[in-house]
This record gives structure tokens, C-alpha cells and sequence, in this order.
């Protein structure tokens, strides 16, 4: 619990003041930090998924927090895949780097729709933001099949 929680304010912390190109000790350190912004974006994204399957009700004030989190933590794995962080305790696929192009592709479009899935979420219209969920959801799924071993 301690150790998810300054996760969390690292993450956080991190999220606040995301220099032009970050910095990383080590090539571990990058894949830890960009596995860890994954793990808090998936939490959030879970609780919005409960409530667009109708697991959880729709609450338009949790899912714009939730969404907001989201958006805001899919500004920060990308700059973690620096050189020598194809190799390790990764599931990262070579054709992140043979495939740079259509990699930034796909985590711009999680980074657009994320930010549309926030936008909808504060209307407090449960349909737009099962659509917006649905489309933010489609840009996980994409990527991970492209770029993530199974
Ligand atoms: C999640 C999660 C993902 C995505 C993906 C969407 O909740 O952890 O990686 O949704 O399953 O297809």
C-alpha cells in the first residue's frame, strides 16, 4: 500500500512538470517508470470500464475525475522508451522502435481520445461517454496488439 502510494505521488509528481526529454538513470529506471504510469492509468481506466458496462452506476463526477487521470497519465509513458528499454523486465515489442512512426501514431490517438473521454464525461451524458470510453478503449487495445507481446 505505501509502496503504491509513492508510486502514485512520483507518478504524480512527475505528471505536474514532464521536462521536454526526461531523464532516467538507468534503462530499468525508464521501464519501471513507464510500467508504473501504465498500472495508475489502468486503475482509472477500470473504474470508468465498470461504469460503461454497467458494473458500476454512472456517475458523471467520478467518471470526469477518473477520466481526467486517464488523460493526464497518457502524457507519460512515452518519453520511457528511450534507447536500450527494448531490453529487460518488458513486454515491448522491437517493432516500438522499427515502427517509431506508427507508435507515436498510437499513443497520440490514446492521448486525443483520452481527452475526448474526459470532455465527455463532464457533459453527464452516459451515452457520449460509453462512446467516448469505447473509442478510448479501442486505442489500448490497437496499441497493445501491435506493440505489446502478448
Ligand atoms: C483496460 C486496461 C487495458 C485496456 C484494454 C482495452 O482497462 O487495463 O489495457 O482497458 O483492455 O481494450
Amino acid at each position: 500500500m505505501k509502496k503504491m502510494l509513492l508510486t502514485l505521488i512520483a507518478v504524480s509528481c512527475a505528471a505536474l512538470s514532464v521536462p521536454a526529454v526526461a531523464q532516467f538513470a538507468k534503462a530499468e529506471d525508464a521501464i519501471k517508470y513507464r510500467k508504473a504510469s501504465f498500472t495508475v492509468m489502468a486503475a482509472h481506466f477500470g473504474r470508468l470500464g465498470a461504469m460503461a458496462q454497467g458494473k458500476a452506476p454512472f456517475d458523471a463526477q467520478a467518471a470526469a475525475a477518473n477520466a481526467d487521470i486517464v488523460a493526464s497519465m497518457a502524457k507519460l509513458p512515452w518519453a520511457a522508451y528511450g534507447e536500450g528499454t527494448d531490453q529487460g523486465d518488458t513486454k515491448a515489442k522491437p517493432e516500438i522502435w522499427t515502427q517509431a512512426a506508427k507508435f507515436k501514431e498510437a499513443a497520440d490517438k490514446l492521448q486525443s481520445e483520452s481527452v475526448k473521454l474526459a470532455a465527455a464525461a463532464k457533459t453527464g451524458r452516459e451515452d457520449a461517454f460509453k462512446a467516448a470510453f469505447n473509442a478510448t478503449a479501442g486505442t489500448c487495445k490497437s496499441c497493445h496488439d501491435d506493440f505489446r507481446s502478448k
